[in-house]
């Protein structure tokens, strides 16, 4: 049995792993990932109690019950980096035994829900409306790391991408995966069905001009346009490619839904999205307690 090494698994003094400051028993195998460290008290404000809570650096965690089911909110901050991070460690709390240091026989299946917001790349996507992500494309080159990724992204619609937008060879390879169906059936009743990019920045990595120009000022057109098998992409984030390919390699459900708060195709953007995303969270979290 490998026994896993204190520099590559690093545990606080206080038996919390490096990050998140999480124990194995801090967390519920529910939890709804966000962006932002504030929007973790707007989940936790629907809670019927709260049993627990941490932060450390952008990562906060409130464990709670809502509507007797217990559910953990994380925040994650910006960028698949730190989705590198919450996912594995998430999956350490519960598949990795901390004291031994080494693999449990038994693994155990994490349901993950990113909650978060969005710029739409289809004029008929209304601002407000809620997508949910049934592919996701990383631009991030993040999966690239890992053996397996293969296995793990459409090999097929990604060879129809980088052909169809002539992909340009210093961006990372990108890889499609597909969220979890169970997830896609449970959140199917209020929401957009999607197919989402996730970019490695804000402004370049999504066509935004300020001052510097793009390598390929054309990408963002030739996104808008990309149509596979009747499937269009319709939104740019910044973390749903990590979560889908790390639970896809880890064996655990996850799917993304963003209220979307700007339209790049008809430039038009809310910056009052605040209500949605309440709106967002109580639509996921009653669905989300009929789980078992
Ligand atoms: C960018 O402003 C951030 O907003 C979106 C992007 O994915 C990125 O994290 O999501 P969140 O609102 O969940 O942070």
């Amino acid at each position: 049995m490998r026994v896993i090494e204190s520099s590559e698994l690093i545990i606080n003094a206080d038996g919390s792993i490096f990050h998140l400051h999480l124990k194995p028993e801090n967390i519920s195998d529910k939890i709804i990932l966000v962006g932002d460290p504030g929007r973790v008290e707007t989940v936790a404000s629907f809670f019927d109690s709260r049993e627990f809570e941490v932060a450390n650096r952008e990562f906060k965690t409130v464990t709670g019950t809502y509507k007797g089911k217990r559910i953990t909110a994380l925040s994650t901050g910006i960028g698949t980096d730190n989705i590198d991070i919450v996912v594995n460690e998430l999956d350490a709390l519960v598949n990795i035994d901390l004291k031994t240091r080494t693999e449990k026989p038994e693994k155990k299946r994490l349901t993950l829900v990113r909650l978060g917001t969005s710029g739409a790349l289809q004029a008929e996507i209304p601002l407000g409306g809620f997508v949910m992500t049934e592919t996701s494309i990383g631009f991030d080159g993040l999966l690239n790391f890992y053996a397996n990724r293969n296995e793990v992204s459409d090999t097929e619609m990604e060879k129809a991408f980088i052909e169809h937008t002539n992909w340009n060879p210093l961006c990372a390879k990108p890889y499609f995966c597909h969220s979890s169906s169970k997830l896609i059936e449970l959140f199917s009743d209020f929401t957009i069905p999607g197919v989402t990019i996730s970019a490695p920045g804000f402004y370049g990595p999504q066509g935004r001009v300020l001052r510097l120009p793009l390598a390929d000022p054309k990408l963002n057109d030739k996104i808008v346009e990309f149509n596979y098998n009747g499937r269009k992409i319709t939104n740019f984030e910044m973390e749903s490619s990590a979560i889908n390919g790390l639970s896809k390699l880890l064996g655990h459900d996850s799917v993304t839904i963003c209220t979307i708060i700007a339209n790049r195709v008809v430039k038009d953007a809310n910056i009052d999205y605040k209500p949605y995303i309440k709106s967002l969270i109580e639509n996921t979290l009653d669905r989300l307690a009929t789980l078992e």
